[in-house]
């Protein structure tokens, strides 16, 4: 058969932070292959997935080539032979061999590139896009983005508590126009932070990395930028913010270094509902901390009911945590990382999972990434609705904003832009 697996062989290659990670190759009896590489996150959820790194001192012990070693011999003869086609199959066979709960015996790393490259390789073994075989010939939309304007947390020294202050422009008829707002609104924050002489560099996803002297200076900087940009705050232009709070949490406590603040859980929630009421904000994602689901919850009551309520850290990606915390009352979408449940198909059952609850769903990269431009086609072939990718600046991200723009253009008249749809119906309602 065409798709019938002949080899899997992986590499070490270096990600957008100068760190080694795993590339995986998959090559099919029809000649067909398919390539993919695993991304690496730096605000990372104690629940996922486990990445596989050497330890030691070599490269600061960030070494992959147990996950390395782990494709080109167990794996590889794992999978020898069979149908690329039968994604499921080869995810849990994958699963099933490492035989731990985190996947921590190959690595996470090892399989998630695996998994993407046995995606990337079916497609092309059936002569399609891989968005087009995951769509499977059901109507898809193109998602809507999310862009990062400043970077703060753990991606740019800690300089902001807030880890993700990004834009979303829902009412734009295309991710074509999505785009050129958000290029407009980048430049304008550049030109912004120069003139005052905040502008210390680029944070890791490609983010203006300022000195603000609190959070809330951050969000004003980013209401004036979109305002200088041409655009309209609260109408076309909305705020998303990714709080990150577990990097702000130690025992029961969240600490906003920049505003010089100690929190209980719910004053936490009670301040960021307050930026809510004040911002023209959208979308929050993890308000508080990987295991505080009383507090998500809390933060679903207070302000869930009109903004989107995102679950990173606290889900990660995990169909069964995404229905408990629906359960609870807490978040109303969940991220989608693939790396944080190491599988396609384990990434998918996430997804399934938040739309069968009516939930919006984020295809996110990660914080660590490469010109792998395979969450585009997840992200379009799933329907997700919307992708967070970082900012608008760097080939690792740009590389996925323009597989965007050419799978638009593949779909010609029949591309439609998620937009407003993308949002649970309740917050989709409130915004009009
Ligand atoms: C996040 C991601 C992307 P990281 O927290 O959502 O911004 O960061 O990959 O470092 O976990
Ligand atoms: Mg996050």
């Amino acid at each position: 058969m065409k798709t019938t697996i002949t080899a899997v062989r992986a590499r070490q290659v270096w990600d957008s932070r100068g760190r080694p990670t795993v590339e995986a190759d998959v090559t099919l009896a029809g000649a067909a292959s398919g390539r993919a590489c695993a991304p690496a996150g730096a605000s990372r959820g104690a629940h996922e997935a486990w990445e596989l790194r050497d330890g030691g001192t070599r490269f600061g012990g960030l070494g992959v080539d147990r996950a390395v070693a782990a494709v080109n011999g167990e794996i590889a003869a794992l999978l020898a032979g069979r149908n690329a086609l039968d994604q499921e199959g080869l995810d849990a066979a994958m699963t099933e061999a490492d035989g731990t709960a985190n996947l921590s015996r190959f690595g996470a790393n090892a399989i998630v590139a695996v998994s993407l490259a046995l995606l990337d390789a079916a497609a092309a073994g059936s002569g399609l896009a891989r968005w087009e075989l995951l769509a499977q010939g059901c109507k898809v939309r193109i998602p809507l983005p999310e862009i990062q304007i400043f970077g703060g947390g753990a991606h740019a020294g800690r300089r902001t508590d807030v880890q993700d202050f990004m834009i979303m422009a829902p009412r734009a008829d295309s991710i074509r126009e999505a785009f050129e707002i958000t290029a407009d609104v980048f430049r304008a924050a550049g030109r912004l932070m120069e003139e005052t002489g905040r502008l210390a560099g680029a944070a890791d996803e490609g983010g203006w990395w300022p000195m603000f002297s609190s959070n809330e200076d951050a969000l004003d900087a980013l209401v004036q930028s979109i305002e200088r940009s041409g655009h309209r705050p609260g109408e076309d232009v909305f705020i998303s913010l990714d709080v990150a709070a577990n990097e702000l949490h130690d025992a029961g406590r969240y600490r906003l270094g920049l505003d010089n603040a100690d929190f209980s859980s719910a004053d936490m929630v009670g301040r960021v509902a307050d930026w809510v009421r004040r911002y023209p904000i959208l979308s929050i994602e993890d308000p508080v901390s990987q295991d505080d689901l009383e507090g998500f919850a809390l933060a679903t009551r207070s302000f869930g009911a009109t903004t989107q309520l995102i679950g990173d850290d606290i889900l990660v990606t995990d169909a069964e945590r995404v229905r408990r915390a629906a359960a609870a009352g807490a978040g109303n979408a969940v991220l989608v990382k693939v790396n944080q449940a190491g599988t396609v198909s384990r990434a998918k059952a996430a997804l399934d999972a938040a739309k069968a609850l009516n939930w919006g769903a984020i295809v996110s990269a990660r914080s660590g990434e490469t010109e792998d431009v395979a969450i585009a086609h997840l992200a379009v072939g799933w329907d997700a609705g919307q992708i967070k990718v970082g900012s608008f600046a760097r080939s690792e991200r740009m590389a996925k904003w323009n597989e965007l723009l050419r799978i638009e253009e593949a779909m010609g008249a029949d591309a439609v832009f998620a937009g407003v749809s993308a949002f649970a119906p309740w917050v989709a309602e409130a915004l009009g």
